[in-house]
């Protein structure tokens, strides 16, 4: 291959705002964009997985030579033993965000949190009940303290007993299916102890009771993401349709910029609400206000309530700063690039870190408490708007790209608008609509961004084309970034790219529900929540499945996560497997170094488990791909329930 061809343009976006800032700026400040084509080419054993580093002896790299590692472990295991510490490191990820909601929780009963309180009482009944406790003679602290003492309970537990959040929230033949193939976590910081002990050098060398060990370690994932999605409702309120807008146009060159990035809403939430408090402040220093935006999960959680605008997704994060209208970025944990620090030097940015154990070495520390939330966050608002008054005004140069977006649906706000075409049993709505073939199944849009495919492109082609083939689809996370920066996220989107089924189906649920959006209209693509909450989807996925009255693997339900990067998107997709669901991922993962391992990821999951993952990275390609899982299922449905009809018999199990 010639020189020429080798080379890998940095313009690896179609999101217009950053090309157009990247662009300007080209060469002078780098960026991830730049950093990826410096790093090229990269390692190939790493890529498929058959590296490892477990053990001081290593790396050990399988090639033709060396078929085996020095202890004389295969690449099977090699490569089952980096998938599953992958699978940990995303639980970790996801169980310390949750770790910090149950938290929060001990130090409000202490007396120790006094910014917060239960915002929504119906979420805490609707946890409790589901849970199986009873409300009676309860006082909702009283009750709040048992959910609490639950999810303690599933996060520490050493006994056999089955976590609770996984329990209650999957039909009962996922439940027989977990416990015949003993995968159920015991808990979730057991489940983690366990895999890291397990893949230490000369334990376990089976490939797939490793596996196994995985999948129960994405269980566990999956629960503590349950509980930190509830927790957060909790406390902060279940989401509702809410309408604002998103991409870099969202800053104001007059305004105290402050985007909120990373994961945790705990202090975000309290940023967005002292911002509204301390406009006058602001005023004084010569602005015309506060205006909050968000980057990442921690955008999404405050868009999805307060209806913060979208600044970014993870790809583009370094990008914002390089208008040099951003006064400060406020950071928790996860997916925050340390690139942003070098960037915001050569501007007037502050990047201001949070948490203990999230920091960058020169940024602002803030060092967020539960006990002076409020007062943390006045003191970061205040750090902005010195900021402000230092920024030179000539300077700012905001790239004027912006869409209008309507977010905000949870499990409960979909039940809410499905409920006025359905009344009694709302997820008829869409169960109906499948098997009458107005809408050919439902798709989720999970995950991230990554270089390795163009920037924003895969989320954006694999949704339009959805889209025109009647999928209903929903979203979270960076994919639900991708869709709201690149206005899919509005009405408008659905004249311009639904298919008539689909189109029908929304235009049947905006009539329904026009009181309840504020003169909006329902979008193209439903915004569920950040990454934390892809269990809001599963819940859907769920309450399809006892719609229709078969287990998780006869739904036409696909997740997609076309620009998959994190190791939190590697666990998402294996308990998405796990409970069921068919699994693309646009980046192939490191396991292609293992024939083995690759086909249970791809062949065997699916016949004990029913979820399977397909890799595509050519979108057009994946598009066929999930058309097909969903109509395979939708076509063993229709196929089970005439024979069942026919013979009068119980519906098949089967799948
Ligand atoms: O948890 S989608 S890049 S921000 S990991 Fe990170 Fe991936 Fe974005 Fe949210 Ni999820
Ligand atoms: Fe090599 Fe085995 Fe050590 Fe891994 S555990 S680095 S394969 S010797």
């Amino acid at each position: 291959m010639s020189e020429e061809k080798k080379k890998v343009d940095p313009r690896r976006t179609i999101d217009p705002a950053a090309l157009e800032v990247y662009d300007k700026n080209q060469g002078e400040k780098e960026s991830a964009y730049d950093r990826y084509v410096k790093m090229q080419p990269q390692c190939n054993f790493g890529r498929q997985g058959i590296c490892c580093r477990i053990c001081l002896q290593g790396p050990c790299r399988i090639t033709k030579k060396a078929d085996k590692g020095i202890c004389g472990a295969h690449p099977y295991t090699i490569v089952a033993r980096n998938l599953i510490r992958a699978i940990t490191g995303g639980t970790s990820a996801h169980a310390d965000h949750s770790r910090h909601m149950i938290y929060t929780l001990t130090e409000m009963f202490e007396g120790n949190a006094p910014d917060y309180s239960i915002e929504d009482n119906e979420k805490l009944y609707g946890v409790a009940e589901r849970l199986g406790m009873s409300r009676e003679g309860k006082s909702d602290d009283d009750l709040l303290k048992e959910v609490w003492k639950q999810a303690v309970e599933d996060f520490t537990s050493l006994t056999g007993d089955p976590c609770k959040w996984l329990e209650t929230t999957v039909v009962p033949e996922r439940m027989e299916k977990f416990n015949k193939c003993n995968v159920v976590p015991r808990s979730v910081h057991t489940s983690i102890a366990e895999t890291m002990g397990q893949t230490h050098m000369g334990v376990d060398s089976d490939p797939v009771n490793l596996i196994f060990q995985g999948l129960r370690t994405a269980l566990a994932d999956y629960t503590a993401m349950h509980i930190a999605t509830d927790i957060s409702d909790i406390l902060f309120g279940t989401p509702k349709p809410v309408t604002t807008e998103a991409n870099m146009g969202v800053m104001e060159p007059e305004m105290v910029n402050i985007a909120v990035h990373g994961h945790n809403p705990l202090l975000s939430e309290m940023i967005v609400r002292v911002a509204k408090e301390m406009q006058d402040e602001a005023k004084e220093a010569g602005a015309k206000g506060i205006k909050c935006m968000g980057i990442c999960c921690t955008g999404n959680e405050v868009l999805m309530r307060q209806g913060v605008p979208v600044l970014t997704n993870f790809l583009s994060q370094e990008l914002p700063i390089m208008t040099g209208a951003l006064d400060a970025m406020v950071v928790d944990v996860q997916c925050i690039m340390p690139g942003v620090q070098a960037v915001s030097e050569c501007y007037n940015t502050r990047i201001i870190t949070t948490m203990s154990h999230s920091k960058i070495p020169g940024a602002y520390h803030v060092e967020f408490t539960e006990e002076h939330a409020m007062e943390k966050a006045r003191e970061v608002v205040r750090l902005a708007i010195e900021a402000y008054k230092e920024r030179d005004p000539g300077k700012a140069d905001i790239p004027d790209v912006k869409h209008k977006v309507t977010a905000g649906f949870s499990f409960e706000a979909m039940g809410e608008l499905l409920e006025a075409v359905s009344p009694g049993a709302p997820i008829k709505a869409i169960t109906d609509a499948v098997d009458s073939g107005q809408l050919r199944g439902v798709a989720l849009f999970a995950g991230c961004n990554n270089l390795r495919v163009m920037h924003d492109e895969s989320h954006s082609h694999i949704i339009k084309e959805l889209a025109k083939n009647n999928v209903l689809i929903v979203a979270t996370g960076c994919a639900a970034g991708t869709a709201a920066k690149l206005g899919l996220m509005n009405e408008d989107a659905v004249e311009k790219y639904a298919g008539d089924g689909l189109k029908d189906f929304i235009n049947k649920l905006n009539d329904a529900n026009s009181d309840k959006l504020d003169g909006n209209k329902l979008p193209l693509v439903f915004h569920m929540g950040s990454c934390v909450d892809n269990t809001r989807s599963y819940d859907l996925t769920n309450a399809l499945a006892e719609q229709w009255g078969v287990d998780v693997p006869k739904v036409p339900f696909v997740a997609t996560a076309p620009e998959a990067m994190s190791e939190k998107a590697v666990s998402i997709g294996s308990w998405c497997v796990t409970l069921g669901i068919p699994t693309h991922v646009g980046v192939v993962p490191e396991v292609t170094g293992s024939a083995l391992v690759n086909g249970v990821a791809m062949q065997i999951a699916q016949d004990v488990y029913g979820g399977y993952f397909i890799w595509e990275e050519d979108p057009e390609a994946a598009v066929g791909k999930i058309l097909n899982a969903l109509d395979e299922r939708s076509w063993k449905l229709k196929v089970h329930k005439q024979v069942a009809e026919k013979f009068e018999t119980e519906l098949s199990k089967t799948w």
